[in-house]
């Protein structure tokens, strides 16, 4: 490919084209899967340099595998990252950078609006290893300041917040992290580097449920972290090779083949989302709607600051509460009931039983997950079918 001016050239080229590589060992056009678990070296003495660290090259696939290194490569170029780290799962990528930083006795503070199961790593396992971790309302990040202490290894903070939506302002949380010298940790699941790119606002580490939007299809688990280049080789050559939660080349290849179609993805999910957020918001049985594209979002002029779009989840309030709630997933037909986010087919879920069920009765009310919260992940299909399908279902409620 003629090189491209990559500082001038617009993002959505970018995803298609990546930072312009071929494969290096045969110049396949498509990144080949390297379905191999170990590699051949050509002699004892480079087996030996390879695994002292002197020569690069591939060793065993745990450790690292061209197919990943292709996705690793194209995920911190979008990030605007220096490199790039794959894991088997968002949760894999996400335990292994808290673990990374953290030791016995040490404490994390995070924002108190995450995915259940990061809620759930954070206040049930790392606990039994004597990590605390201190969930604060990141809305307002003078909470950040105010939990840090000597002992604390890192902020962390997932924006925009499933299933809420809920913002943290990245900039001001990295000048607390900064200032404290702590790394500032962004689970950027919910915009991808397409929407929002948090290390161009000061933030140190990204990491992502790749599960998601960068997958896109719903046939994928797997994880991301983008750093520093010093960062990223220690975190593989410690955590992932020793805990082992790796991605498989298979399922690299089906991130890198995502991330070619994350931006007209990510444009049609945020046209959809729009049009969802505002028809809802005119809808006699729903008393309110998160979605930051909505000038009703409490930080929607944050968002506009911070982010370039507004993604595809929209979460609503139902009148009658869980009952309502169940009459409307139990009705739908073009949105499927299910968990996850970020697909081509449009889902739907309740996050106070479902995804948001390891906070308890009063976590849930602390942050705004109310019986009657509904989550759409709006997919990719035509509007006016997702709208047609939510105005009979709520008819019936
Ligand atoms: N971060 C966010 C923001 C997430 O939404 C999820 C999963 C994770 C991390 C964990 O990633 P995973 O290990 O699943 O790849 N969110 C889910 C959800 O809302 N429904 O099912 C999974």
């Amino acid at each position: 490919m003629a090189k491209m001016n990559l500082k001038k050239t617009h993002l959505a080229t970018l995803c298609v084209h990546g930072s312009g590589g071929v494969d290096p060992a045969t110049g396949a056009v498509s990144t080949p899967i390297y379905q191999s678990s170990t590699f051949a070296f050509k002699n004892a003495r480079q087996g030996a340099e390879i695994f002292a660290g002197e020569t690069e090259g591939f060793v065993y696939t745990r450790i690292g595998n061209p197919t990943q290194s292709a996705l690793e490569k194209e995920i911190a170029f979008l990030e605007n990252g220096e490199a790039g780290l794959a894991f088997g799962s968002g949760m894999a990528a996400i335990s292994a950078v808290v673990l990374y930083y953290t030791r016995c006795g040490m404490n994390i503070v995070s924002s108190d609006t995450l995915y259940g199961g990061t809620h759930n790593l954070f206040m049930e396992t790392l606990p039994n290893y004597n990590i605390e971790v201190r969930e604060v309302d990141g809305t307002d990040t003078a909470n950040f300041e105010k939990a840090v202490d000597e002992n604390t290894s890192c902020i962390y903070i997932e924006t925009p917040a499933n299933p809420t939506l809920t913002l943290v302002d990245i900039e001001a949380a990295s000048r607390i992290a900064r200032k404290n010298s702590i790394p500032l940790i962004v689970d950027n699941t919910f915009s991808t580097p397409y929407f929002q790119r948090p290390l161009e606002l000061g933030a140190d580490i990204v990491v992502h449920s790749a599960t998601k939007y960068i997958g896109g299809h719903g046939d994928t688990v797997a994880g991301l972290v983008v750093g520093k280049q010093d960062f990223i080789n220690d975190l593989r050559g410690t955590i992932l090779r020793d805990i082992g939660g790796i991605i498989s080349p298979l399922n690299a290849w089906l991130l890198v083949r995502g991330l070619k179609t994350l931006a007209v993805r990510m444009e049609r999910h945020q046209e959809n989302a729009m049009e969802i957020a505002q028809y809802l918001s005119f809808h006699p049985k729903v008393s309110q709607v998160w979605y930051t594209g909505l000038s009703t979002h409490p930080q929607h002029e944050l968002a506009k600051r911070q982010m370039s779009g507004h993604g595809g989840v929209v979460s609503f309030e139902i009148k009658g509460g869980r009952k309502a709630g169940e009459k409307l997933m139990n009705n739908v037909n073009l949105f499927t009931l299910a968990v996850s986010l970020g697909d081509v087919d449009s889902l739907i879920e309740h996050p106070a039983s479902m995804t948001h069920s390891t906070y308890s009765a009063e976590e849930l009310q602390k942050v705004g997950i109310s019986e009657g919260l509904v989550r759409l992940s709006v997919g990719i299909e035509h509007s006016q079918d997702l709208i047609a399908d939510l105005r009979q279902a709520l008819k019936r409620v």
